[in-house]
């Protein structure tokens, strides 16, 4: 039998030559040139700082202003997303009385319409959530709006499917208080897919 030498036994002196090699690269190449490390300062921070000076009289007019102004009031914009996971991205915000109000809701999950769609719905202040949810689970036609209980709901969007985004307007009551919106597809109100729309006078200062 012959036995077949596969290491070399001068390995040792491979990685002594190996070694030594690339100790003398290292000590003689120059190495590469570097590119200029400059170039990617931004112009927009100079344009912002331009803009910034406020006038006097601007930032007297909103610190100050305790009476209510009704053109301050209006054109509120929300965008509440519904996910797989049953919650909405926004669950509070604030609004003055009589507010124009716009809610766009989006479902960003990507379940099925038919098992996890989503709807945003505004209750009337004293609904009982609960009460409210329960009735809506047979109501899939309507959207999950029981209709004997419309006047129980201040604005809706209908059950939106992955991707889907829709838009509602509606005004702000003139009561303030705190005003529960769910979702009202079966199982999501309990699951935590609610949050509050606060109506409140912000102006008034004390
Ligand atoms: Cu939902």
């Amino acid at each position: 039998m012959k036995s077949i030498q596969r290491i070399p036994s001068s390995l040792p002196a491979v990685l002594a030559l190996a070694f030594s090699l690339t100790g003398c690269a290292r000590d003689e190449e120059p190495g590469p040139p570097l590119p200029p490390p400059e170039e990617a300062v931004t112009e927009e921070e100079e344009e912002n700082d331009a803009d910034e000076p406020e006038t006097e009289e601007e930032a007297e007019a909103r610190d100050e202003d305790p009476v209510d102004e009704e053109e301050e009031v209006n054109g509120a914009v929300f965008e509440i997303t519904g996910d797989d996971n049953m919650r909405f991205g926004l669950p509070t915000f604030e609004v003055e009385p009589g507010q124009d109000v716009t809610v766009i809701l989006e479902n960003i999950g990507s379940l099925p319409k038919e098992t996890m769609g989503h709807n945003f719905v505004l209750l009337a202040l004293g609904t009982d959530v609960n009460a409210f949810a329960t009735a809506a689970i047979p109501h899939v036609d309507n959207d999950y709006i029981p209709p004997d209980r419309e006047d129980e709901v201040i604005a809706a969007t209908r059950i939106l499917g992955p991707g889907e985004s829709e838009e509602i307007t509606f005004t702000a009551p003139e009561i303030e208080g705190e005003y529960d919106y769910i979702c009202s597809f079966p199982g999501h109100p309990a699951a935590g897919m609610v949050g509050v729309m606060t109506v409140t006078r912000r102006s008034s200062g004390e």
